[in-house]
């Protein structure tokens, strides 16, 4: 029996696999980055559908063509509710996608602990948002495990965003509740918490455990969804928590302009969830 050689097009095939069955594909034209760093393993590659994507231990984290969906979804609900977000704070995002829409607003300050200093160098060279946000003065860039840095932390925030990534490997502690008491310490009276909350399908289990852990801190606990063509499932979830804001009432006054996927109308439905999403969290 002969053994079939792949192809050329087939090595340069970068899968990520959703379950052992299932997963999505892409062909690269050019592989531009591979390393391990001191946490993960980090590849970027270029592909014809979709730019060039970030990849984490395998797994798609943005992509040029498809980043505006998931990071205009995390940033804006929580920073166009709050009525004068100020200070704000993002955990993980070492790619930039969200510091770059936090930017949109007259914000004064705006930090950013990511654990990984080598996401920060790799993606400022290969994707195009990073660099030029990067050097505003308003950004105060640290590298930290964000539980951590939130611990130690003296200040009080107006907005905190998560942008971690799946609750499994490094990110998780980033999904449980001690975390998110320590956020809640480091809130202002007014602040909202808003994060990534993973696919409705391949996360459910860490979906209901959050759901169920915020609802009983925080006055108004929300899920939100929308679609992110790149991520597993092309449906995914965000949390928003807060304890005098409510985001079906104090939404969306100022929406800066030029935005590529939300708006008012966008804002409203993401918060109308499937029923056996609805069902699922209560
Ligand atoms: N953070 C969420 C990525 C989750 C994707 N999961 C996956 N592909 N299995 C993305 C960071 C982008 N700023």
């Amino acid at each position: 029996m002969s053994k079939r050689i792949p192809s050329k097009e087939e090595l340069a095939e970068f899968r990520e696999f959703h379950t052992p069955s299932c997963g999505f594909f892409f062909r690269a034209k050019k592989h531009l980055f591979s390393e391990k760093s001191v946490f993960q393993q980090i590849d970027v590659i270029d592909t014809d559908s979709f730019g060039r994507v970030l990849f984490l231990d395998g797994l798609v984290q943005t992509t040029e063509k498809d980043e505006f969906f998931y990071h205009e979804m995390l940033v804006h609900p929580a920073m166009a509710s709050h009525p004068k977000p100020e200070e704000v704070l993002i955990i993980g995002g070492g790619d930039g996608g969200a510091l770059k829409e936090v930017l949109r607003y007259p914000v004064k300050s705006t930090t950013m602990a990511e654990i990984d200093a080598m996401v920060i160098e790799v993606c400022e060279k290969h994707f195009p948002w990073l660099a030029p946000v990067r050097s505003d003065e308003r950004v105060e860039l640290t590298i930290a495990d964000g539980s951590t840095f939130i611990q130690e932390s003296d200040r009080e925030y107006d907005v905190i965003l998560i942008d971690s990534s799946d609750p499994v490997g490094p990110s998780a502690v980033l999904h449980q509740q001690e975390f998110f008491w320590r956020l809640k310490d480091h809130l202002k009276p007014a602040g909202i918490i808003a994060g990534q909350a993973g696919s409705p399908i391949y996360h459910l289990a860490s979906l209901r455990e959050k759901s169920l852990f915020l609802s009983q801190m925080f006055k108004f606990s929300f899920f939100y969804v929308g679609p992110v063509p790149t991520y597993p499932g092309g449906t995914w979830s965000y949390f928003f928590v807060s304890d005098e804001i409510n985001p079906l009432q104090d939404a969306a006054k100022d929406i800066p302009r030029g935005l590529q996927y939300y708006n008012a109308e966008i804002h409203r439905a993401a918060f109308s969830l499937p029923a056996f999403l609805k069902k699922e969290l209560g």
